[in-house]
């Protein structure tokens, strides 16, 4: 693969850099770095896709942002049976299931949370309507992996992969905590 982008400063451009890592596969690592007083990412990203956001991959001709999309083409093209179950049967739905909710659902609230403490609080309706939804996608998360090992079974995939970041900015908004300590909550 021709490229990689990463934004610098801890983003979901690791969960890229893990896969390819694990894949063995050679990669170039291309760093931005985010704007100092705005935290947006710098005008170099918007020239290589539209959205301006990391991760995205240049692969041959081929351009294409979102993380969870980037694991899923990285892994049928580069992946040679690993790190995704076969595609069909229960495996493969729940695999499909965390490798989407990280991003479709899991990280809104999260992300909203953070934002709030890093710009001095959020308004008390909307913390309110966040906290509930902040609570389930953290208890659902440790019972899997308590459950199972790994979010799709027994077997380390992509879905692990996508759902990291998640789990990196819960430990960021200080509401992760160690896995054993959600039996009792
Ligand atoms: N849902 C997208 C989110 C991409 C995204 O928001 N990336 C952040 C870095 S973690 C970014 O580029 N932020 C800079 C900006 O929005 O200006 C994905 O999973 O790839």
């Amino acid at each position: 693969m021709r490229s990689a982008n990463r934004l610098t400063f801890a983003t979901r451009s690791t969960r890229i850099i893990w896969l390819m890592e694990e894949l063995g596969e050679p990669y170039q690592l291309v760093p931005h770095t985010r704007d100092p007083s705005t935290f947006r990412s710098p005008p170099t990203l918007d020239r290589i896709h539209p959205l301006g956001k990391a991760p995205v991959i240049e692969d041959s001709t081929l351009v294409m942002a979102e993380s969870g999309a980037i694991i899923e083409y990285v892994i049928a093209t580069y992946g040679h049976g690993k790190l995704a179950p076969a595609q069909s049967g229960p495996a493969w739905a729940r695999y499909i299931g965390w490798l989407h909710f990280a991003e479709g659902s899991a990280m809104m609230p999260l992300l909203v949370h953070l934002l709030g403490m890093l710009t001095g609080g959020l308004p008390d309706g909307l913390k309110g309507f966040i906290t509930p939804d902040i609570e389930k996608t953290l208890k659902c998360i440790a019972a899997e992996i308590l459950d199972n090992g790994y979010l799709t079974g027994s077997a380390f995939s992509g879905a692990d992969i996508q759902m990291s970041y998640v789990l990196e900015v819960a430990r960021m908004g200080k509401c992760w905590m160690p896995i054993h300590r959600w039996k009792n909550t």
